[in-house]
């Protein structure tokens, strides 16, 4: 278990030495509607990670935990960056750094401002696609697509860590999946998913392909050429070839692509061709990362892999990145898919990740990058972290429900509090709630936080969720009722039918203005417990054992993964 963070423990102690105390802040000021929040913690604890916690010479897969996928990765000087997808959560694109492909550090999120990503009334899973980042002459490049609203975009940045610029659009890259390949000869290309030349002969028939981009102008330029049809053997009827990207190894150019969708047949596959626009062959063996034959039965199951990137180091070992789930059950996870990292074995000048029934460890070698510090804030392994919430900005893992238009949270209302202004929105394509929310990253995880919040009128609510999409979450909430304030779950698993839906259980309480109420949801792979306290650390079982299915990507559907999420609700429209 890796300690609290050090960068919050610093935080914590000088809180404490100040003669404050993280979690029994009174405020003197008024109960506002207001929702305040003193803090959040959250531990994980996946047991897979205990044996091997510690030893220095081997990482945790995976790198990145919790819902992180379609990761791209890029290597300048020592540095590597990754970015993955963000569907319609806000900021979009989190960006990362690290120098030993195994620590990796958030820098920031490439689109982070209104002006680069309009989200209004996207799908939790619709918005930002699949991403890739690359650099190029100085300059970064990342290139995406909005799914439903202006397609394929790209924004340059000097720094990664910002700011990026905003859009230009290439509205001749009509599929998704765009990857930038420049050449050594300084051309440059888009290859992508896109539809067949024709019409498709079975569902699931997709194609590879590419069109030159001009740098100078930042515009697409000539034809669109067809790489692959299909897949690697169209008579098998592939479904889904996607996520391509081109690399170049001894003069040969390498096509990396995702074939069997994203799900449990998911597979990565390679072709090759001696020129840039093929024709491109299959690879002898194929696919080169699989899990979908193994047995399923096996403990601990990583499984859909795919979705891979490549990067090089400096004495010219070969990585790849790539996407993947953990089931707790039938093809049944609900934290999304993952970023993972595992070496790059070359055999008769063609890439394999993982042959024959290899598994893909859960712990595994480092790459012989020197070792750097952990990370301030976790991102693999067991962990534990909790945030002060003394702002002047929440930190970059915090995500919101779509574009925000409104400023409604800040953090000088009431000094080291996030403070958040209720509002009349709720988890609805049309609404951009009060809502902001971090990933959970582990199977067995928990998440808590202190709350100071009286609810003015019946239908007010604020609290701590668990949260899939608008449709299927859990919200541990304090609410007001018929004239008198309760603790409360409700269980949403569909459509909405009223403000009173899927209450499964309360409790009457008198809160006092000021005082925290303390909030905690606790994951057991598909189970989950809701528990409530007075005191920091003094816990009522509120709801346990309940079913955590309704936030598997199973049941709820979607590309994405739960939030433990803070939320504030004002019945005043
Ligand atoms: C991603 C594509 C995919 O763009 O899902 O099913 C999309 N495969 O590679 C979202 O992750």
């Amino acid at each position: 278990m890796k300690t609290i963070s050090r960068i919050l423990a610093v935080i914590l102690l000088s809180h404490v030495a100040l003669g404050g105390c993280a979690s029994a802040r009174t405020s003197s000021a008024p109960a506002s509607r207001a929702a305040r929040f003193d803090w959040f913690s959250y531990e994980g604890d996946d047991s897979v990670h205990r044996a091997t916690a510690g030893d220095r010479g081997r990482y945790a897969n995976p790198v990145l935990a919790g819902f992180y996928p379609d990761p791209s990765v890029t290597r300048v000087g020592e540095d590597y960056y990754l970015v993955n997808s963000s569907f319609a959560y806000f900021p979009g694109v989190p960006i990362f750094r690290s120098r030993d492909l195994v620590s990796w550090t958030q820098i920031g999120n490439v689109l982070d401002r209104p002006s680069q990503l309009q989200l209004d009334s996207a799908g939790i899973s619709r918005g930002i696609f699949a991403p890739v980042i690359r650099h190029h002459d100085g300059r970064f490049y990342m290139l995406t697509t909005l799914i439903d609203r202006g397609g394929t975009f790209f924004v340059t940045a000097t720094n990664p860590a910002g700011p990026w610029s905003d859009p230009t659009w290439l509205p001749t890259v009509d599929g998704i999946d765009p990857s930038f390949y420049f050449d050594d000869d300084g051309k440059a290309y888009v290859v992508f998913n896109s539809a067949p030349a024709g019409p498709p002969l079975y569902n699931g028939h997709r194609a590879i392909w590419m069109q030159q981009f001009d740098v100078a102008s930042g515009k697409m330029t000539g034809p669109k050429t067809l790489l692959v049809n299909g897949g690697v053997d169209l008579s098998k009827k592939p479904i889904w070839i996607e996520a391509p990207h081109i690399i170049k190894r001894g003069g040969k150019y390498y096509l990396i692509c995702a074939e069997g969708g994203t799900e449990f047949n998911h597979s990565e596959v390679v072709f090759r061709a001696d020129s840039v626009s093929g024709p491109y062959r299959p690879g002898p063996v194929n696919p080169i990362l699989t899990q979908r034959h193994l047995d399923a039965a096996r403990p601990n199951p990583i499984t859909s892999t795919g979705h891979a990137d490549f990067v090089q180091t400096p004495a010219g070992d070969w990585w790849a990145v790539f996407l993947g789930t953990r089931p707790y059950g039938d093809d049944t996870y609900n934290i999304g898919r993952e970023t993972f990292l595992l070496p790059v074995q070359w055999v008769n000048e063609w890439p394999v990740i993982l042959a024959g029934n290899a598994v893909v460890p859960h712990s595994a070698v480092r790459p012989a990058l020197p070792a750097q510090p952990a990370p301030a804030i976790p991102t693999s392994g067991n962990f534990r972290i909790r945030d002060e919430f003394d702002g002047p900005e929440l930190a970059p893992y915090w995500q919101m429900i779509r574009t925000p238009r409104t400023r409604w949270y800040d953090f000088t209302s009431s000094p080291g509090a996030l403070t958040l202004q209720p509002r009349h929105a709720g988890f609805d394509v049309a609404s951009q709630p009060s809502f902001v929310g971090r990933r959970q990253q582990h199977l067995v995880a928990s998440a808590s936080t202190a709350m100071r919040y009286v609810p003015s009128i019946d239908g007010d609510k604020a609290g701590l969720l668990a949260f899939q999409n608008d449709q299927h979450y859990y919200f541990l909430a304090v609410a007001r009722v018929g004239g008198k304030t309760q603790i409360r779950l409700e269980k949403h698993a569909g459509p909405a039918t009223g403000p009173d839906d899927g209450v499964v259980a309360s409790v009457p309480v008198t809160l006092s203005a000021g005082r925290p109420v303390f909030l905690k949801i606790q994951a057991r792979g598909g189970r989950y417990d809701f528990y409530y306290g007075l005191r920091e650390g003094d816990w009522t079982l509120l709801q346990g054992d309940a079913d955590g299915t309704i936030l598997s990507t199973k049941v709820a559907g979607g590309f994405v993964g739960t939030l433990f999420g803070l939320y504030a609700f004002s019945a005043a429209p």
